[in-house]
C-alpha cells in the first residue's frame, strides 16, 4: 500500500517548483544551503534553469535585470538570514528602479523566531523585507503555495513594476498533500499585467499642450524602455517631430544617431524647451526635479506618462498627467493626432541638431587618441565602434567616469541594450546583469567597469566561466576610485580611494579557465574585444588606464557635500 499513498502525495519542494512552472518561471539565481539546497536541485532536475552565484547580492542584481529585460518577474533564491539580507540590496534596487523581482528566501522556524529563541539563522525576515519592496508575503501551508506565488507575481508586475518579497520557513517544503488536491490549489496568474487605457480627457488635454509648444522635448526614461512598445513609441516620436532626450537606459529605444534624438545636446534641450513630455521617466535626481539651473529661467510646462498615479506632481506641476501603461498611451497620442498633425517647429529642431553637431565634433578627435596608458576617450573610442559593428551585443556598465563617459561615447541603437546602475547609482551590479543579460537573451555582453565597480561583484568571474557565459569584461584600471593618484598626507596607508598599482584583473578570470588579456593601448584593446565577442569565450580585459586620468565623482561631482571650512 505505501508506494502507492506516496505516488499520491506531493510536497513543499514540488509545489513550489510546479507553481513556478505554471507561471513561466524558467530561471533561477540562486546561491544554496539550508533550507533550499534541495529546491534548486530539484528545480534544476525539474528542467528550471538554477544557476548558482558566489554572493546573494549579484544574484539579486541579475533576478532584477532579468526582470527589466522579460517583463517577467526575476527570481532570486537565498537561504535565511544573512543570504536573505545579502539578497535585499538588490530587491530594494528592483523596486527603487522598478523592475519585477521576487526574493524567495527560505526562513527559519515561525515559532522559535517569533519568540527569540535562537534559531539557526534566526531572524524576522518578513518585517525586515516589507519597507524594501512593493508588497512581501509569507506562506505557511503547502496549500497556500499557489496562492502565494500568484500574489507575488502579480504584485512584481502589475502597475508600476518592483520588487516581492515571498517568505517559505524552511518546514513548508517538507510538508505533504494530496497530489491532486496539490495541483488544484496552484493558480495560473491569467494577464498579470492587464493594459491601463489612458482616460481620453487627459490624451486630449496633453496632446493641447504639446501642440501649444514652439519648443517641445520628449524624455525617454527606463519605464519607456521597459515597456517593450518599441514600434508604437518610435511612430509617437517620429509622428511629433519632437526631439527626444533617451535617460541612460533608455538609449537606443530610438538609435542615438536618430535625427531626433538630443543626446548630444542635453544642457540645451533641457534649458531652452517650454514644453517637456516624460514618458517612463521620473522627475528625481537624474533630472535635477526638474527645476533649477539646468532647466533655465523660461517657464515650461511638463506632460507626464506614467502608470503610478502617484507620481505626478511629485517635483513640480504636471500640466498633463497621463495615467495608463506606456504602449496604450502612445498608441492613443498617435491615433488622436489623426492625419494631419503639425510637427514641431522646424528651427526648433535645427537648433538642437546644430547644437548636437558641435558636440559630437568636439567630442571626435579624443575618441582617436591613441596614448599608452589609455586615457577614457581613447579606450571608449574603440568600444564604441565595436557596438556600432555589434548593435544587438548587451552593454553593462558602471563606474564613475567609466559609466559617465561611456554613456555619452557609446552610441546605442537598439533598445534595452544598455545595463547600468540606473536610479539609486549603484556599483556592484555589473557582473549580476552581466550574467543575467546572457542567459535571458543569449546575446553577447560586453561588460564596461570602472575598478572599483568591479571588484563589488568580481568574484561572479567564476561563474560567468563555470556556464561558460559568452561575456567580455573589460576593466578600466586606473588605479583606483576615480583616480589613482590620491596621496596620504600624514602617514604611510594608501589614500582611501586608490588601490593596488599596476594590478592585473586579467589573471582573475585565467584562475578559473577564461581568457585575461592585459591591453596598454587602444588597438590592443579593440583586437582583444574582437575576438572575445567573435569566440563567445568568457573573457577579462585589464585595460591600463592613466591613473590621473579621471575626476572626482565622473559627471556628479558636484553633489559631494562642500563646507567653506575644507574648499581647496
Ligand atoms: O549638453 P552638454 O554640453 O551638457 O553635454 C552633455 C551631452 O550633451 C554630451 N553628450 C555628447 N557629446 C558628444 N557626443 C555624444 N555622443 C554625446 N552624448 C552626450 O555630453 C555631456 C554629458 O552628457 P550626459 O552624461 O548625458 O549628461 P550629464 O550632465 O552627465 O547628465 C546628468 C546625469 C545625472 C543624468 C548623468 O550624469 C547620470 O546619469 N549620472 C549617473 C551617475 C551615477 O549614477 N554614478 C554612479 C555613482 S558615483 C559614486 O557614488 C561612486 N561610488 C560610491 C558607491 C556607490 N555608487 N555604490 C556603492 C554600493 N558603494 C559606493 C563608488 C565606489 S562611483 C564609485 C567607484 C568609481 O570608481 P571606478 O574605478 O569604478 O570608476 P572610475 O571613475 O572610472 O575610476
Ligand atoms: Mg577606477
Amino acid at each position: 500500500e505505501a508506494p502507492d499513498t506516496q505516488q499520491e502525495l506531493t510536497d513543499g519542494f514540488h509545489l513550489v517548483i510546479d507553481a513556478m512552472k505554471l507561471n513561466g518561471i524558467d530561471t533561477i539565481y540562486n546561491v544554496p544551503g539550508i533550507p533550499i539546497t534541495d529546491l534548486g536541485r530539484m528545480a534544476q532536475a525539474e528542467g528550471i534553469r538554477v544557476l548558482s552565484f558566489r554572493h546573494e547580492q549579484n544574484a539579486g542584481y541579475a533576478a532584477a535585470i532579468a526582470g527589466f529585460l522579460t517583463k517577467k518577474p526575476g527570481v532570486c533564491l537565498t537561504v535565511s538570514a544573512p543570504g536573505f539580507l545579502n539578497g535585499l540590496t538588490a530587491l530594494a534596487h528592483a523596486t527603487t528602479n522598478c523592475f519585477p523581482m521576487i526574493l524567495v528566501s527560505g526562513s527559519s522556524e515561525r515559532e522559535i523566531v517569533d519568540l527569540q529563541q535562537g534559531d539557526y539563522e534566526e531572524m524576522d525576515q518578513l518585517a525586515i523585507a516589507k519597507p524594501l519592496c512593493k508588497a512581501a508575503f509569507r506562506v505557511l501551508h503547502a496549500q497556500d503555495i499557489g496562492i502565494g506565488f500568484a500574489r507575488a507575481i502579480r504584485a512584481a508586475v502589475s502597475g508600476r513594476p518592483g520588487g516581492v518579497y515571498l517568505d517559505l520557513p524552511a518546514k513548508l517544503f517538507g510538508q505533504v498533500m494530496n497530489a491532486q488536491a496539490g495541483a488544484a490549489s496552484l493558480v495560473k496568474v491569467i494577464d498579470p499585467s492587464p493594459a491601463q487605457i489612458p482616460s481620453p480627457d487627459s490624451v486630449k488635454r496633453a496632446l493641447d499642450v504639446l501642440k501649444s509648444a514652439k519648443r517641445p522635448l520628449i524624455i525617454l526614461g527606463k519605464g519607456a524602455a521597459y515597456a517593450q512598445a518599441d514600434e508604437a513609441i518610435k511612430n509617437f516620436v517620429e509622428k511629433s517631430g519632437v526631439p527626444f532626450l533617451p535617460m541612460s537606459m533608455a538609449k537606443g529605444l530610438l538609435p542615438d544617431l536618430h535625427p531626433q534624438c538630443a543626446g548630444a545636446a542635453r544642457s540645451t534641450v533641457l534649458k531652452d524647451s517650454d514644453v517637456v513630455m516624460l514618458i517612463g521617466a521620473r522627475l528625481n535626481w537624474l533630472l535635477s526635479h526638474g527645476k533649477g539651473k539646468s532647466w533655465g529661467d523660461a517657464p515650461k510646462k511638463f506632460i507626464q506618462v506614467d502608470i503610478e498615479p502617484k507620481e505626478m506632481d511629485s517635483n513640480v506641476e504636471i500640466a498633463a498627467p497621463v495615467v495608463g501603461d506606456i504602449g496604450s498611451v502612445v498608441t492613443a497620442f498617435s491615433e488622436a493626432m489623426g492625419s494631419n498633425w503639425t510637427k514641431a517647429p522646424v528651427e526648433w529642431l535645427s537648433a538642437v541638431q546644430k547644437k548636437r553637431e558641435d558636440n559630437v565634433a568636439k567630442m571626435a578627435p579624443r575618441l582617436m587618441n591613441n596614448n599608452s596608458p589609455m586615457d577614457y576617450h581613447g579606450a571608449l573610442g574603440v568600444l564604441r565602434t565595436i557596438i556600432k559593428e555589434r548593435p544587438d551585443a548587451i552593454l553593462v556598465n558602471e563606474g564613475a567616469n567609466t559609466l559617465d563617459l561611456a554613456r555619452g561615447v557609446i552610441d546605442m541603437y537598439q533598445p534595452r541594450k544598455r545595463l547600468d546602475v540606473g536610479t539609486w547609482g549603484v556599483m556592484g551590479i555589473g557582473m549580476g546583469s552581466a550574467i543575467a543579460a546572457a542567459v535571458e537573451t543569449g546575446k553577447p555582453v560586453l561588460a564596461i567597469e570602472g575598478d572599483s565597480a568591479f571588484g563589488f561583484s568580481g568574484m561572479e568571474v567564476e561563474t560567468i566561466c563555470r556556464y561558460n557565459l559568452p561575456i567580455c569584461v573589460v576593466i578600466f584600471n586606473n588605479d583606483g576610485i576615480y583616480r589613482g593618484t590620491d596621496q596620504n598626507s600624514a602617514g604611510d596607508d594608501p589614500a582611501t580611494t586608490v588601490f593596488v598599482k599596476g594590478a592585473r584583473y586579467d589573471k582573475m578570470m585565467e584562475a578559473f579557465g577564461g581568457v585575461g588579456v592585459n591591453a596598454t593601448s587602444p588597438d590592443e584593446l579593440k583586437r582583444a574585444v574582437n575576438e572575445a565577442m567573435d569566440s563567445g569565450k568568457p573573457t577579462l580585459i585589464n585595460a591600463v588606464i592613466d591613473p590621473a586620468a579621471g575626476s572626482e565623482s565622473g559627471r556628479i561631482g558636484n553633489l559631494n557635500p562642500q563646507s567653506v571650512l575644507t574648499k581647496k
